[in-house]
């Protein structure tokens, strides 16, 4: 067994540690991230794809953001269609801000291109990562690597190890403080390079289902479309999508849809999930190991990268002056953000799925719902503001 000593020992190398890693080493902080995958593993995830602003000025805060810069396509208004009719919400007329399409795959690629300089070490392929004593004064975590077992005594434990990570497992919380909902659809997601079948992003319910026109660059589009949980990949052959594809978009959008090979294609489940107790004892949970919000409002990546905005911030109050208030509030802060991330992202998912549950009375409430969206600036911009995301 090797041993040695950091400030705060981070669980997980995606979004959220990379980022608290790059933020704690901005201010001279000791830390390290164990990651369970390989570089490659974790460089080849397909995921999110909308950044607010709160991300994107991280990004800029520590001088990461060329491939944002250099790639990043602004979005000044997205849109909902009901089948054939297409609201438009104006997010930078109703809320003088803005959205970046920057895929979380590049994201991920650049945080990780900028450790070594930043003397950020990362841990690839760390197997048996363990927690040890994180209500006591001296936590420690362990891993294996090359067959040898690693101790790492630190001050902090953040747990950025994703929803099925080991942290939140540490915790000792009763079910009083887990609250969960899982949807009874999945998304069946298509990455391919062709050119967008519109400009901006399209969310569209129609009788057929959910669909979502997004995209990664000019010449490269993301597509999804709601599939029942039970459905498998193998049920899925590309040209079947594709037909659907156009079969939803042709009415919406500005061009066709344009097919071509998959580089990528997964069905996500969807699911509402918070777990409340964020910190126990010197262990902290950011980012996915917390909460998990279906992806229609856009808000899992972001969210991840608010818990960490307020847990950078408190650890550096700690280990920089000494000052713990931060670390107090921490949990009551990311809670009051996170939850209404999670109310946005419910509700727009029951706003725009077809649940197999639901019957006429419904689907009317929903086709009332976007009548009224259609005509209120008070609702577009509820909606927006949500959209670009909620202040700190
Ligand atoms: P992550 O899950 O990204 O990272 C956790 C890291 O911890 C991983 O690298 C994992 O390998 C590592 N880890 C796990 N167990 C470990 C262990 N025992 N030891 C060491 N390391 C361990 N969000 C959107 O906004 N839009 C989307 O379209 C979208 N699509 C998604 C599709 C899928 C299939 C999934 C799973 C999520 C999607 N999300 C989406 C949400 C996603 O982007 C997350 O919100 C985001 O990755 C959160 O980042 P982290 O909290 O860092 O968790
Ligand atoms: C994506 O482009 O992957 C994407 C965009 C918006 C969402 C979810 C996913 O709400």
């Amino acid at each position: 067994m090797t041993t040695r000593r950091t400030q705060v020992a981070i669980i997980g190398g995606g979004p959220a540690g990379l980022l608290l890693g790059h933020l704690l080493r901005a201010e001279g902080i000791d830390c390290l991230i164990v990651e369970r995958q390989t570089r490659a593993h974790v460089e080849g995830r397909i995921r999110a794809g909308v950044l607010e602003t709160l991300t994107t000025e991280l990004l800029e805060r520590l001088g990461i953001d060329a491939g944002l810069k250099a790639h990043g396509m602004r979005e000044e208004g997205f849109n909902l269609a009901d089948g054939e009719h297409v609201i438009r919400i104006d997010i930078a007329r109703l809320t003088g801000k803005h959205v970046v399409v920057y895929g979380q795959t590049e994201l991920t690629r650049d945080l990780i291109a900028a450790a070594p300089d930043r003397q950020l070490e990362i841990v690839f392929e760390a197997g048996e990562v363990a927690i040890h004593d994180p209500d006591s004064d001296t936590p420690s975590i362990s891993y294996t690597k090359d067959g040898i077992v690693h101790r790492v005594d630190c001050a902090i434990i953040a747990g950025c190890d994703g929803f099925h990570g080991p942290s939140r497992k540490a915790i000792p919380a009763g079910p009083e403080r887990v609250f969960e909902r899982e949807y009874p659809f999945g998304w069946l997601g298509i990455l391919a390079d062709v050119p967008p079948c519109h400009p901006e992003l399209i969310y569209s319910n129609s009788e057929r289902g959910f669909a979502l026109a997004s995209m990664r660059s000019p010449t490269r589009s993301r597509y999804y479309i709601q599939v029942p949980s039970s459905e498998r990949l193998g049920d899925w052959p590309e040209d079947r999508l594709w037909d659907e594809l156009e079969r939803r978009f042709a009415p919406l959008a500005e061009r066709p849809v344009t097919r071509g090979p998959a580089l990528e294609m997964s069905i996500a489940p969807l699911r509402s999930y918070v777990f409340e107790t964020m910190r126990y004892g010197r262990l902290f949970l950011a980012g996915d190991a917390a909460h998990i919000v279906p992806p229609t409002g856009a808000k899992g990546l972001n969210l991840a990268a608010s818990d960490v905005a307020y847990l950078s911030d408190a650890l550096i109050g700690y280990f920089k002056r000494g000052d713990e208030s931060g670390l107090r509030d921490y949990e009551t802060r990311a809670l009051a953000r996170i939850w209404k991330a999670e109310r946005f992202s419910w509700s727009l998912t029951k706003l725009m799925h077809r649940f197999p549950e639901d019957g006429a009375f419904e689907r009317r409430m929903q086709q009332a719902e976007l009548d009224y969206l259609a005509g209120s600036p008070a609702m577009q911009t509820a909606i927006a503001e949500n959209y670009v995301g909620l202040p700190l």
